[in-house]
């Protein structure tokens, strides 16, 4: 088993938080975005998309989603439970991780992408060698989309110790990190959003958000 990782970047740092959570060590390649290394044949032969995380398997079977990488390390390793463990609880997890997701991560990447000159003709993810220029709109609206997603998750926060369940889950992961991946747009938890600002303090004080 095999991680193509790229240190600063925000998917694969969910899969290794959520590894770290699990305590569990796998080898882990670099694959450097800004020089182009994930687009180059050597990668795209065993990743097409070009993204990261990719995780191959012993018998040479890539995932290539970052959620599902995670599943399949949780179907392997079970303990420490991180997507629920009854069916409301998986159901509930479900439902915050995909809000965290799209209305979240989507939203920051959204902005991200469409501003950064790095992504001039590459707007959109997981579309190596077809050109998708910026619309500078969407760096407006991802932002909105993230502020608006910052409101929600400290409502939740004021109601919950942790984003689906109480106890840490995989929600946790790419809230946390949605967080951090925000600062990049410029956009921070507004200083009334206090229940939100207490639960990422707790949640980056953990060992695995070092990862
Ligand atoms: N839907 C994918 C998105 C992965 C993704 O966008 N990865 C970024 C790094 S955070 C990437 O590889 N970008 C390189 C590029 O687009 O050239 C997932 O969740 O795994």
């Amino acid at each position: 088993v095999k991680l193509y990782d790229m240190n600063r970047a925000p998917n694969p740092r969910r899969v290794r938080v959520f590894l770290a959570e699990k305590g569990i060590d796998i080898p882990m390649v670099q694959i450097d975005i800004p020089s182009g290394e994930n687009l180059a044949p050597a990668f795209t032969a065993i990743n097409p998309r070009g993204l990261l995380p990719t995780l191959v398997l012993e018998d040479g079977t890539v995932l290539d989603e970052t959620m599902a990488i995670c599943r399949y390390i949780e179907a392997v390793y079970p303990d420490p439970n991180l997507f629920g463990q009854t069916p409301l609880e998986i159901a509930q997890v479900e439902s915050w991780q995909r809000r965290c997701e799209l209305e979240g991560m989507y939203s920051v990447g959204m902005a991200f992408r469409n501003a950064s000159p790095f992504y001039a003709h590459r707007s959109t993810q997981g579309t190596a060698g077809q050109d998708t220029d910026q619309i500078p709109e969407l760096v407006t609206r991802g932002k909105l989309l993230a502020e608006r997603f910052f409101i929600s998750l400290n409502e939740r926060l004021g109601q919950s110790a942790y984003v689906a369940l109480d106890r840490f889950t995989v929600a946790d992961i790419t809230a946390m990190i949605t967080v951090d991946f925000a600062r990049w747009i410029k956009v921070y938890p507004t200083p009334d959003q206090t229940d939100l600002a207490a639960w990422h303090a707790r949640v980056s004080a953990r060992a695995s958000a070092k990862a």
